[in-house]
């Protein structure tokens, strides 16, 4: 196969409602929509970038890393496959989210080939995906005791609250007041040290399935010294970039559970690769998002497809976040907060170019 030509297109889509996390508070989701043109058809990805405060990668950083480095090493000459693609790219350090995002289109031009659904071709195994919930930082209690009941009655099969200084010991007590026995879990995105050790044992009384990225965005270390003093598993999302630091935490002991963001990661050849890893040594896996749109959902439940992943994943119906999708149909979630997987050849979703004509902003 051989690439002719990759286009980036800037996106901008309005929240439906803030989206608040430790790094900050969100109205609106910027994103790079991904084509690339091959002689044997074209194909969509998505790098679902946030501004440095999830990483150091932005809109900018994303179009100039495909624009400079992708295309020109992977442009006008034969590509064999996807594993080509990540040997021909691997001269760049990091900017696992621009990689990803030509990576995704790859697979999807490769799906089309292989007359196979993307999740049948990575080697998923599942008819249908558990979603959870992500509910940011609110306003208030009352607010937040809002959102966890309306996003219950939705089906979301469990509820991940966003943590940080001042919003979160008192906060989850009075979840749990409200809701004994529902699966719950915290995410700080670092917004913690390990001098804050005595929150998290505080925390760890309240029965939670894990506790995501406590303390620094690079650290292992630390994370493994909390580990050992805390019953709640850690799980890694940001320090987590490659299938080698999946395996140095592993071995550390710094989290008992993974969550795999294809895009964080460089895309779903290493997703596969980290899956591997994680069955091998039991550690537990779910697929984790960055508020992307229905597209890049598409390649996460192609992710949470494959065997190991055993937890609730962060990924939702189009509708969740945004008011509309740049995909159709839009994905849909069934009363028990499942995702069935679509068996048509590719992605099993079109772009919906007017749509994408809406939110683009250039
Ligand atoms: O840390 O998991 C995170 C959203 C944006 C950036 C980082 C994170 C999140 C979420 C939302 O928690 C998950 C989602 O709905 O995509
Ligand atoms: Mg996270």
């Amino acid at each position: 196969m051989r690439i002719d030509r990759i286009e980036c297109i800037a996106l901008s889509l309005p929240l439906k409602r803030f989206f608040e996390t430790s790094f900050g508070r969100f109205f609106e989701r910027e994103i790079v929509l991904v084509k690339v043109f091959t002689n044997e058809g074209t194909g969509i990805g998505e790098c679902p970038v946030f501004g440095p405060f999830y990483s150091y990668e932005t809109l900018e950083t994303a179009r100039h890393i495909i624009h400079d480095y992708i295309a020109p090493a992977v442009t006008q000459q034969e590509i064999s496959g996807i594993e080509d693609y990540i040997d021909k790219v691997s001269f760049i350090r990091g900017h696992n989210m621009a990689k990803s995002g030509v990576e995704f289109a790859l697979w999807d031009v490769f799906a089309q080939k292989a007359g196979l659904a993307l999740h049948k071709l990575l080697g998923g195994v599942k008819s249908k995906i558990p979603c959870g919930i992500s509910i940011g930082v609110q306003n208030s209690i009352e607010e937040l005791l809002e959102e966890i009941k309306k996003n219950l009655e939705l089906g979301y099969q469990r509820v991940k609250l966003k943590i940080q200084p001042g919003w979160d010991i008192k906060v989850v007590e009075q979840v749990r007041g409200s809701y004994e026995n529902i699966p719950l879990m915290v995410d700080a995105n670092s917004a913690y040290t390990l001098a804050d050790i005595e929150v998290f044992k505080a925390l760890d009384k309240f029965g939670l399935m894990m506790i995501e990225q406590p303390l620094g965005h690079e650290d292992l270390y630390f994370h493994s010294q909390l580990q050992r003093q805390l019953e709640t598993p850690i799980c890694l999302d940001e320090s987590i970039h490659s299938p080698e630091t999946a395996e140095a935490a592993i071995k550390m002991d710094s989290c008992r559970i993974i969550n795999i963001k294809p895009p964080r990661i460089g895309g779903l050849f290493h997703t596969v690769k980290i899956h591997d890893l994680c069955l091998h040594h039991g550690i537990d896996i779910w697929c984790g998002g960055m508020l992307e749109t229905g597209l890049g959902r598409v390649f996460n439940l192609a992710a949470a497809s494959l065997e190991a992943f055993n937890l609730p994943n962060d990924i939702m119906p189009s509708g969740a976040y945004f008011a509309g999708d740049i995909i159709s149909p839009g994905i849909a979630m069934d009363k028990d907060g499942y995702i069935r997987l679509l068996d048509k050849p590719g992605l099993g979703y079109e772009l919906d170019f007017e749509m994408v004509r809406k939110y683009a902003t250039e």
